[in-house]
């Protein structure tokens, strides 16, 4: 069997990581990328499996970045045969008209258009080749609204529906796309998300058993793992310890 070359965004920590360590026992090549090179240089040397490690420091809203780095891919990368668009990130859970407006566009320029700079970029080759995986990383906040889930939860809406149309897209290529959509997972997530306050993100997994990386990992290698001719359109997965709630009602005086 043929080695696959597998491109994580956002491996420097948390669900992309976790996938380098995973695909990487599964005897895979790895194109990792993220802003923080130093993360990933520390995680390139602990890895076990000898196929190759390529690391690349990439932020992906950077259009022009994104395609330089997948132009000038070593010889032995450049035909990547599963992209997972990982890199991502909540900014803060204030209601909408409180919100930083700066927070917002960061999530919309990270989480939309970076994985759409990414997917734009990498899927060409795939078709060519008749070949090929795209996992996108949604959330159930894609789903199920919550109170500051605002322009987040808008913008996993968006992961979720543009993986259904690039599968309508790509229907009679080999080329497959899949949908994960985790709830609540304990990365560094809500450290981001409350801008480096640990004591409040903490707070988001006290008295919990929140999924984890390593959860979140696995489900992406199985659906990549599947065989050729299925392709898992969406997988939703969350903690026992979440549910929904009912719906929420407001009463005046
Ligand atoms: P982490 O904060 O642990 O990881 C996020 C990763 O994204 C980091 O490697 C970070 O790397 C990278 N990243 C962020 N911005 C950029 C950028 N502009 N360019 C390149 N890389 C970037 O969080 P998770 O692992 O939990 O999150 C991974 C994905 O999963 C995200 O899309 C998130 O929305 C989603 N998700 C998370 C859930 C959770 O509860 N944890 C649940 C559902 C979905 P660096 O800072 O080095 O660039
Ligand atoms: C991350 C899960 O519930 O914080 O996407 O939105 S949640």
């Amino acid at each position: 069997m043929s080695v696959k070359t597998i491109f994580i965004t956002g491996a420097s920590s948390g669900f992309g990581e976790a996938c380098a360590h995973v695909f990487a026992s599964e005897g895979c090549r790895l194109v990792l990328a993220a802003r923080r090179e130093g993360k990933l240089m520390k995680l390139s040397k602990e890895l076990v499996g000898d196929a190759g490690v390529h690391i690349v420091q990439l932020d992906v809203r950077d259009r022009t970045a994104v395609e330089a780095v997948v132009a000038s891919l070593p010889a032995d990368f450049r035909n990547i045969d599963v992209l997972v668009n990982n890199a991502g990130l909540a900014l803060g859970l204030k209601p909408s008209h409180q919100v930083d407006i700066d927070d917002w566009e960061v999530m919309v320029d990270t989480n939309v258009k970076g994985l759409m700079y990414c997917t734009r970029t990498i899927l060409p080759g795939m078709v060519e080749r008749n070949c090929g995986h795209i996992v996108n990383i949604s959330s159930t906040a894609a789903s199920w609204p919550y109170p500051g889930s605002n322009v987040y939860g808008g913008t996993k809406a968006f992961v979720s529906q543009f993986s259904r149309n690039l599968r309508a897209d790509l229907l009679g290529t080999m080329v497959r796309v899949t949908c994960v959509q985790p709830g609540m997972a304990e990365t560094e997530f809500s450290k981001v998300r409350f801008h480096g306050d640990s004591d409040k993100a903490d707070q988001v997994y006290t008295g919990t058993e929140p999924l984890t990386a390593v959860d979140i990992a696995e489900t992406v290698s199985w659906v990549v793992n599947r065989p050729a001719h299925v392709n898992i359109n969406s997988l939703e997965l969350m903690s026992v310890d979440q549910a929904w709630g009912p719906l929420a009602v407001h009463r005046g005086d």
